[in-house]
Order: C-alpha cells, then sequence, then structure tokens
C-alpha cells in the first residue's frame, strides 16, 4: 500500500538547512553566518554563567522531572512579565496580562496563531517585507491568511514608515499585525521610538491587533531598551500580543524557552483568554519543557544571577558592534568606494547586505562563509579569526559587481 507518493518534496529550510549543510562542510575555514545564533569570540556557543549557575542549582534541589502545568512553571511567567514591561507595570498588576511559558517562542508564536484562527475568526494577518520566513508559515499553517506590510527600503537600507503606517491605515479592522519588537529579523532595521509612538494611533482607531515578536530582547540597545515598544503599547492601554524568546538572549537555543503573553482589556476577559490558550497548549504539545522554565525562573528570580545575566547579554551585545565596526572597516580597506555603512546603522544580529542569492552563492562555494540567500548575515558569527576571510569574500563578490548607485 502507497499511501503518500503524491508528497511534494521539501525543499529544506532556508535557515535550519543551510546551517545543517555548514556542519557537513568538511572545510577548516568555513564561516558560519547563517542561523540567528551568537557564538563567542572562539566562535562557540556560550553557556552564560548565569545559565550555568542556574542549572547547578537546579540539579542541588534535586532535577525531579514533572509534568509542569500547562501554562508554565509559575515563577518562570511572573518573571517574563517583569522582563517585557518591567516591574510593577499596571496593566500586570491589574491581571489584564496572561503569561504562558511555550515551546520557543516559536511555540508561542503558533499557539497565539491557533488561538487567533480560532476565537477571531476571519482575521487575516499582515507581515512586515521581508520577514523571518516562519510567520508566513507558520500563520499559514495555522489556517490564516498571510500578507505583507512594506517596511524596508532596499534601495536606501532604511524603513518605508510612510508607506508602512499609510498600509496599515487601510486595514480592514482586527487585522492581526506581526511586528518585530527589536533588532528586526532579517534587516536590522527598527522603527524609531518616534516612530513607534506614532504607530499607536493608527493600531487603536483602526482597531488592529497587534503581534509582537520579541525574539532578540538586550541585543539592540539593551534589556529595558529592546522592551520599549511592548511598554509602550501596554502604556497606551492596547490589546496585543508578544512572543517573546530566551534561546538568544540566555543563550538557550535547544532549552526551548519562550512564552506567549496576552495584554488584553480587563482582568475577566484575560482570564478567559489564559483558559482557551490552555487548551490550545494541551492539544498541541501538552505542557513545556521543566528545564527551561526552570532556568528561567532561576536566572531572573534571583537578583545576583539577574544581574550577572545582564552584564553578560551587555557583553554579547558589545561584542557584536566591535565586529560590525571591524567588518566594515576591513571591507572599506579591500574596497575604497564602497561604504557598507548599513553594517553599522543596523541593529541585532543580523544585516541585510543587499547580496543577490548568485554572490551568497559564490561566498559559499568558493569561500566557505554562509549568509542566509536573502543576503541576510548573522554578524554574531563573526570573530576576530573570521573576519578578515569574510571580508575577503564579501569584497570579491563586490568587486565583480561594481559601486552600487548610491554606493550599496
Ligand atoms: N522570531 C524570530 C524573529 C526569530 O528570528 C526566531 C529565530 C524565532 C522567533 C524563534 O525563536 P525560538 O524562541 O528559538 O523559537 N530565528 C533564528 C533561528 C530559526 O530560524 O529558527 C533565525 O532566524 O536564524
Amino acid at each position: 500500500m502507497s499511501l503518500f507518493q503524491h508528497l511534494e518534496p521539501y525543499a529544506g529550510d532556508p535557515i535550519l538547512g543551510l546551517n545543517e549543510a555548514f556542519q557537513r562542510d568538511p572545510r577548516p575555514d568555513k564561516v558560519n553566518l547563517s542561523i540567528g545564533i551568537y557564538f563567542d569570540e572562539e566562535g562557540r556557543i556560550p553557556v552564560l554563567e548565569a545559565v550555568r549557575r542556574a542549572e547547578a542549582r537546579m540539579l542541588d534541589e534535586g532535577g525531579a522531572k514533572p509534568y509542569l502545568p500547562i501554562a508554565g512553571l509559575p515563577a518562570a511567567r511572573r518573571a517574563v512579565q517583569g522582563l517585557l514591561f518591567g516591574d510593577g507595570h499596571a496593566a500586570v498588576a491589574s491581571g489584564r496580562v496572561v503569561t504562558l511559558q511555550t515551546v520557543g517562542s516559536s511555540g508561542g508564536l503558533k499557539v497565539g496563531a491557533d488561538f487567533l484562527h480560532r476565537w477571531l475568526p476571519g482575521s487575516e494577518v499582515w507581515v512586515s517585507d521581508p520577514t523571518w520566513d516562519n510567520h508566513r508559515a507558520m500563520f499559514e499553517g495555522a489556517g490564516i491568511p498571510v500578507h505583507a506590510y512594506p517596511y524596508y527600503d532596499a534601495a536606501g537600507g532604511g524603513l518605508r514608515f510612510d508607506a508602512m503606517l499609510e498600509a496599515l491605515s487601510a486595514l480592514p479592522p482586527r487585522s492581526i499585525v506581526l511586528l518585530h519588537a527589536c533588532c528586526h529579523n532579517p534587516t536590522g532595521v527598527d522603527p524609531s521610538r518616534e516612530q513607534w509612538q506614532r504607530l499607536v494611533p493608527v493600531l487603536r482607531e483602526r482597531e488592529l491587533l497587534p503581534y509582537l515578536d520579541l525574539a532578540y530582547q538586550g541585543y539592540g540597545d539593551g534589556i529595558d531598551e529592546d522592551a520599549y515598544a511592548v511598554r509602550l503599547l501596554a502604556d497606551a492601554g492596547l490589546s496585543f500580543f508578544v512572543a517573546s524568546s530566551f534561546s538568544k538572549s540566555m543563550s538557550v537555543y535547544g532549552e526551548r524557552a519562550g512564552a506567549l503573553s496576552v495584554v488584553c482589556s480587563d482582568a475577566a476577559e484575560a482570564a478567559l483568554v489564559d483558559g482557551q490558550l490552555q487548551a490550545t497548549v494541551r492539544r498541541n504539545y501538552s505542557s513545556p519543557p521543566i528545564h527551561a522554565g526552570g532556568i528561567v525562573a532561576h536566572v531572573l528570580g534571583d537578583p545576583a544571577l539577574r544581574a550577572l545575566w545582564r552584564s553578560e547579554v551587555d557583553a554579547m551585545r558589545d561584542r557584536i558592534r566591535g565586529m560590525r565596526r571591524a567588518l566594515h572597516e576591513r571591507v572599506g580597506a579591500r574596497l575604497p568606494g564602497h561604504d557598507l555603512g548599513y553594517l553599522l546603522s543596523q541593529r541585532g544580529m543580523f544585516s541585510y547586505t543587499g547580496l543577490s542569492p548568485a554572490q551568497v552563492d559564490r561566498m559559499r562555494e568558493q569561500f566557505g562563509v554562509y549568509l542566509v540567500r536573502s543576503g541576510r548575515m548573522c554578524v554574531a558569527g563573526l570573530n576576530a579569526g573570521n573576519v578578515d576571510r569574510t571580508a575577503d569574500a564579501m569584497a570579491a563578490v563586490l568587486a565583480d559587481e561594481g559601486p552600487g548607485p548610491d554606493g550599496r
């Protein structure tokens, strides 16, 4: 019996597939700038000291592994609320915010999408052009049609803010608007604070539902600074969703540490939302991982570990910024007239290089330097030992192209 011969072959994931291809590449001097993972100066995924100490305490406590409640570890959920909204925010204090620990922020995004498909039927989602590829896949997978609003200005390297605002202003009420809260993936281009403020009345007057994705908290300007959009929308009294992640900020990718928070209009509505989110989790994956919850609760719940963690996040962010400067300087030295200023102005883990798929292929094939084919570079994969090779590869592919009309 053959049931599945009609299946479409899976082309593989553009990010995870590339990361796997990198692992198989036998060249010793290969450089991984593909996946959104922070590597340290030695090219390793760091185990943060705050996380190591949290795990040591968890072992000391006996390490039993019961099921967590559907909504996750209560201490982790409270800690997430403090991190997102700031300690003692009125929305949290008044019981308007529901937070579930989820299987990474991916789990949170999908649970939120499934919930919206069921309880806000007919609503469609708008994502930035471009966005993380998986946004589209997740919402479509949940049965919600996906559209794009203008975002990145490929010619100037900035934000098409007016076009974005105009597009959002024309959406039907109850449309879902996916927004990257900081460190936009893939472009590294974020709205300014003033632009976020200008978005608020449009979201409110058009009765739109913002769905924030906060996967890189701490990699932009700082942990609190990067929660600016979350706190602004909460201060403005809007209802919205936030999927947040510790994968990058605690360097715990495989633990699947994330959360979904929903800010509601009042505590009674929040209780209903909480219940139906839990029902959604139960029929998806039942309950989230206990080790991830324990790490989050211990690191954020202990003032000393929390302070240590914050300093480690600051150091990761500073190192990335240093690498942005190093690559900018080195490509500039090899190719005078080619000022890759975007490397300095874009924020977070990524730069959007504008390199074509053919140029990206050449960097990989000829130099062993891996970028996503959209031209996205994970700057957090650079270090003193590979930045020259990366600059060589970029200079080689850019030299053949000649300077662009605006020097980009
Ligand atoms: N949102 C965004 C914007 C994002 O870049 C990622 C991961 C996630 C959510 C998922 O995070 P998690 O909490 O681990 O489920 N992005 C990197 C890895 C991936 O594609 O899965 C990346 O873009 O390389």
